[in-house]
Protein backbone atom coordinates (compact mmCIF):
# COMPACT_ATOMS: atom_id res chain seq x y z
CA UNK A 1 0.00 0.00 0.00
CA UNK A 2 0.88 3.45 -0.62
CA UNK A 3 0.89 5.95 2.53
CA UNK A 4 1.86 10.14 1.47
CA UNK A 5 3.17 11.67 4.67
CA UNK A 6 3.02 15.37 4.21
CA UNK A 7 4.87 17.75 5.88
CA UNK A 8 2.37 21.10 5.64
CA UNK A 9 5.80 23.32 6.47
CA UNK A 10 8.27 23.94 3.52
CA UNK A 11 11.44 22.38 5.51
CA UNK A 12 12.73 19.71 3.38
CA UNK A 13 15.03 18.49 5.89
CA UNK A 14 12.47 17.91 8.13
CA UNK A 15 10.35 16.05 5.89
CA UNK A 16 13.69 13.81 6.03
CA UNK A 17 13.60 13.79 9.55
CA UNK A 18 9.43 12.41 9.24
CA UNK A 19 10.14 10.01 6.18
CA UNK A 20 12.80 8.35 7.61
CA UNK A 21 10.43 7.90 11.02
CA UNK A 22 7.89 6.59 8.76
CA UNK A 23 9.76 4.29 7.18
CA UNK A 24 11.34 2.66 9.84
CA UNK A 25 8.39 1.52 11.47
CA UNK A 26 6.19 0.85 7.53
CA UNK A 27 5.22 -2.92 7.07
CA UNK A 28 7.42 -4.86 4.43
CA UNK A 29 4.57 -4.08 1.67
CA UNK A 30 4.05 0.03 2.47
CA UNK A 31 5.56 2.41 0.45
CA UNK A 32 5.85 5.53 2.11
CA UNK A 33 5.97 8.78 -0.48
CA UNK A 34 7.19 12.19 1.66
CA UNK A 35 6.23 15.22 0.40
CA UNK A 36 6.91 18.92 1.42
CA UNK A 37 4.11 21.38 1.17
CA UNK A 38 5.53 23.13 -2.33
CA UNK A 39 4.17 26.96 -0.61
CA UNK A 40 3.35 28.26 2.73
CA UNK A 41 5.68 28.49 5.86
CA UNK A 42 9.26 27.39 6.58
CA UNK A 43 7.50 26.25 10.47
CA UNK A 44 3.33 26.12 11.93
CA UNK A 45 4.19 27.92 14.94
CA UNK A 46 -0.06 29.63 15.24
CA UNK A 47 -3.54 29.96 14.06
CA UNK A 48 -2.24 31.92 11.10
CA UNK A 49 1.06 29.66 9.47
CA UNK A 50 -1.46 26.82 10.25
CA UNK A 51 -4.21 28.90 7.97
CA UNK A 52 -2.18 29.25 4.95
CA UNK A 53 -0.03 25.67 4.94
CA UNK A 54 -3.42 24.11 4.37
CA UNK A 55 -3.34 25.22 0.83
CA UNK A 56 0.06 23.55 0.00
CA UNK A 57 -0.96 20.41 1.97
CA UNK A 58 -4.66 20.28 -0.07
CA UNK A 59 -2.45 20.28 -3.56
CA UNK A 60 -0.51 17.43 -2.14
CA UNK A 61 -3.36 15.23 -0.99
CA UNK A 62 -5.13 16.37 -4.75
CA UNK A 63 -0.97 15.16 -6.23
CA UNK A 64 -1.97 12.11 -3.89
CA UNK A 65 -5.05 10.90 -5.21
CA UNK A 66 -3.68 11.02 -8.82
CA UNK A 67 -0.58 9.34 -7.94
CA UNK A 68 -2.83 6.25 -6.42
CA UNK A 69 -2.28 7.25 -2.56
CA UNK A 70 -4.12 4.67 -0.19
CA UNK A 71 -3.90 6.74 2.80
CA UNK A 72 -2.53 9.89 4.01
CA UNK A 73 -0.69 11.24 7.01
CA UNK A 74 -0.64 14.98 7.83
CA UNK A 75 2.68 15.80 9.61
CA UNK A 76 2.29 18.75 11.51
CA UNK A 77 0.92 18.19 15.34
CA UNK A 78 -1.66 21.43 14.76
CA UNK A 79 -3.41 18.67 12.28
CA UNK A 80 -4.66 21.40 10.16
CA UNK A 81 -6.77 21.17 7.38
CA UNK A 82 -6.93 17.47 8.88
CA UNK A 83 -11.30 17.46 7.81
CA UNK A 84 -10.53 19.07 4.73
CA UNK A 85 -8.30 16.61 3.20
CA UNK A 86 -10.25 14.11 4.36
CA UNK A 87 -13.08 15.60 1.92
CA UNK A 88 -11.02 15.37 -0.64
CA UNK A 89 -9.27 12.20 -0.77
CA UNK A 90 -10.68 8.65 -1.20
CA UNK A 91 -8.84 6.59 1.67
CA UNK A 92 -8.44 7.38 5.54
CA UNK A 93 -6.67 10.70 6.53
CA UNK A 94 -4.85 10.81 9.89
CA UNK A 95 -3.40 13.69 12.21
CA UNK A 96 -0.32 12.69 14.13
CA UNK A 97 -1.79 14.49 17.12
CA UNK A 98 -5.10 12.73 16.53
CA UNK A 99 -2.99 8.87 15.76
CA UNK A 100 -0.10 10.04 18.76
CA UNK A 101 -3.39 10.87 21.65
CA UNK A 102 -5.47 7.69 20.49
CA UNK A 103 -2.24 5.50 20.82
CA UNK A 104 -1.23 7.25 24.32
CA UNK A 105 -4.89 6.49 25.54
CA UNK A 106 -4.28 3.08 24.89
CA UNK A 107 -1.77 1.88 26.72
CA UNK A 108 -2.12 5.08 29.68
CA UNK A 109 -4.91 6.39 31.90
CA UNK A 110 -2.92 9.68 31.42
CA UNK A 111 -0.40 11.35 29.13
CA UNK A 112 1.19 14.65 28.69
CA UNK A 113 1.96 16.55 25.19
CA UNK A 114 5.50 17.64 25.24
CA UNK A 115 5.21 20.91 22.29
CA UNK A 116 7.44 23.64 21.11
CA UNK A 117 6.44 27.47 21.75
CA UNK A 118 4.18 27.92 24.23
CA UNK A 119 2.19 29.91 21.52
CA UNK A 120 0.83 26.48 20.41
CA UNK A 121 -0.19 24.98 23.34
CA UNK A 122 -3.67 26.12 22.78
CA UNK A 123 -3.64 24.60 19.32
CA UNK A 124 -2.76 21.27 21.00
CA UNK A 125 -5.67 22.11 23.97
CA UNK A 126 -8.39 22.73 21.46
CA UNK A 127 -7.47 19.18 19.58
CA UNK A 128 -7.57 17.33 22.95
CA UNK A 129 -11.33 18.75 23.33
CA UNK A 130 -11.86 18.13 19.36
CA UNK A 131 -10.70 14.62 20.28
CA UNK A 132 -12.13 13.71 23.61
CA UNK A 133 -9.07 12.92 25.03
CA UNK A 134 -9.62 15.94 27.91
CA UNK A 135 -10.04 12.96 30.56
CA UNK A 136 -6.94 11.32 29.28
CA UNK A 137 -4.33 14.67 28.53
CA UNK A 138 -3.07 15.63 31.73
CA UNK A 139 -1.27 18.97 30.47
CA UNK A 140 0.65 20.36 27.11
CA UNK A 141 3.84 21.25 28.09
CA UNK A 142 5.83 24.02 25.96
CA UNK A 143 9.86 24.18 25.95
CA UNK A 144 10.06 27.55 23.72
CA UNK A 145 11.78 25.77 21.57
CA UNK A 146 11.40 27.46 17.90
CA UNK A 147 10.20 24.43 15.77
CA UNK A 148 13.08 25.03 13.28
CA UNK A 149 15.80 24.49 16.19
CA UNK A 150 14.69 21.23 16.44
CA UNK A 151 16.65 21.06 12.79
CA UNK A 152 19.87 22.68 13.97
CA UNK A 153 22.59 20.19 15.36
CA UNK A 154 23.67 23.09 17.67
CA UNK A 155 20.68 23.37 19.38
CA UNK A 156 20.71 21.96 22.94
CA UNK A 157 16.53 20.41 21.94
CA UNK A 158 17.47 17.09 22.79
CA UNK A 159 18.57 18.03 26.14
CA UNK A 160 15.96 20.36 26.52
CA UNK A 161 12.62 18.35 25.72
CA UNK A 162 13.64 15.19 27.16
CA UNK A 163 14.18 17.23 30.25
CA UNK A 164 10.54 18.24 29.82
CA UNK A 165 9.50 14.96 29.36
CA UNK A 166 11.12 14.16 32.59
CA UNK A 167 9.08 16.55 34.95
CA UNK A 168 6.13 15.57 32.95
CA UNK A 169 5.93 12.10 34.53
CA UNK A 170 7.13 13.52 38.15
CA UNK A 171 4.58 16.51 38.14
CA UNK A 172 1.65 15.38 35.95
CA UNK A 173 1.42 12.20 36.92
CA UNK A 174 1.47 10.54 33.59
CA UNK A 175 2.37 7.25 32.08
CA UNK A 176 3.45 8.16 28.61
CA UNK A 177 4.41 10.75 26.48
CA UNK A 178 3.49 12.65 23.36
CA UNK A 179 6.01 14.68 21.56
CA UNK A 180 4.19 17.46 20.09
CA UNK A 181 5.80 18.27 17.07
CA UNK A 182 6.30 16.26 13.77
CA UNK A 183 9.96 17.37 13.88
CA UNK A 184 10.58 15.22 16.86
CA UNK A 185 9.87 11.97 15.28
CA UNK A 186 13.52 10.90 15.77
CA UNK A 187 13.97 11.84 19.18
CA UNK A 188 11.39 8.95 20.98
CA UNK A 189 13.50 5.96 21.19
CA UNK A 190 15.98 8.18 22.98
CA UNK A 191 13.70 10.06 24.78
CA UNK A 192 11.73 6.29 26.08
CA UNK A 193 14.95 4.35 26.70
CA UNK A 194 16.15 7.92 28.91
CA UNK A 195 12.63 7.95 31.10
CA UNK A 196 11.16 5.04 31.07
CA UNK A 197 8.34 5.34 29.71
CA UNK A 198 6.45 5.11 26.32
CA UNK A 199 7.18 7.94 24.09
CA UNK A 200 4.65 8.54 21.26
CA UNK A 201 5.63 10.14 18.35
CA UNK A 202 2.79 10.58 16.21
CA UNK A 203 4.57 10.15 13.07
CA UNK A 204 5.37 6.79 13.65
CA UNK A 205 1.80 6.09 15.10
CA UNK A 206 0.11 7.48 12.45
CA UNK A 207 1.51 5.34 10.12
CA UNK A 208 0.60 1.90 12.16
CA UNK A 209 -2.99 3.41 12.42
CA UNK A 210 -2.96 4.57 8.65
CA UNK A 211 -1.58 0.47 7.40
CA UNK A 212 -4.22 -1.39 9.97
CA UNK A 213 -7.27 1.11 7.87
CA UNK A 214 -6.28 0.71 4.80
CA UNK A 215 -5.53 -3.53 6.04
CA UNK A 216 -9.31 -3.35 6.70
CA UNK A 217 -10.65 -2.24 3.56
CA UNK A 218 -12.00 1.34 5.16
CA UNK A 219 -11.61 4.24 3.69
CA UNK A 220 -12.68 8.23 4.20
CA UNK A 221 -16.82 7.92 4.14
CA UNK A 222 -18.00 9.63 1.55
CA UNK A 223 -21.71 10.30 2.97
CA UNK A 224 -22.41 13.54 4.69
CA UNK A 225 -19.82 16.29 5.37
CA UNK A 226 -16.87 14.68 4.10
CA UNK A 227 -18.16 13.86 0.87
CA UNK A 228 -16.41 15.59 -2.25
CA UNK A 229 -16.55 18.96 -1.87
CA UNK A 230 -19.11 20.78 -4.33
CA UNK A 231 -18.30 21.87 -7.70
CA UNK A 232 -18.05 25.54 -7.91
CA UNK A 233 -15.68 28.07 -9.61
CA UNK A 234 -13.12 29.83 -7.35
CA UNK A 235 -11.67 32.80 -7.90
CA UNK A 236 -8.66 34.59 -8.26
CA UNK A 237 -5.05 33.42 -7.27
CA UNK A 238 -7.11 30.44 -5.80
CA UNK A 239 -9.05 29.61 -8.91
CA UNK A 240 -6.87 25.98 -9.35
CA UNK A 241 -8.16 25.03 -6.32
CA UNK A 242 -11.96 24.89 -7.52
CA UNK A 243 -13.02 21.52 -6.65
CA UNK A 244 -13.62 19.18 -9.95
CA UNK A 245 -16.59 18.58 -11.14
CA UNK A 246 -16.86 14.64 -11.32
C1 LIG B 1 4.56 21.86 14.30
C2 LIG B 1 4.86 20.68 13.56
O1 LIG B 1 4.60 19.55 13.91
N1 LIG B 1 5.47 21.10 12.42
C3 LIG B 1 5.53 22.46 12.43
O2 LIG B 1 6.01 23.15 11.53
N2 LIG B 1 4.95 22.89 13.59
N3 LIG B 1 3.89 21.83 15.51
C4 LIG B 1 4.32 22.42 16.66
N4 LIG B 1 3.54 22.31 17.76
O3 LIG B 1 5.37 23.02 16.73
Amino acid sequence: MRVKIINPNTTASMTETIATAARAVAAPGTEIIAATSPAGPASIEGHYDEAVSVIGLLQEVRRGEAEGADAYVIACFGDPGLLACREIARGPVLGVAEAAMHAASMIATGFSVVTTLARTRIITEHLVRTYGMAHVCRRVRATELPVLELENPASDARRLITAECQRAIEEDGSGAIVLGCAGMADLAEHIAETIGVPVIDGVAAAVKLAEALVGLGLGTSKKGDLAFPLAKPYTGALSDMAPATA
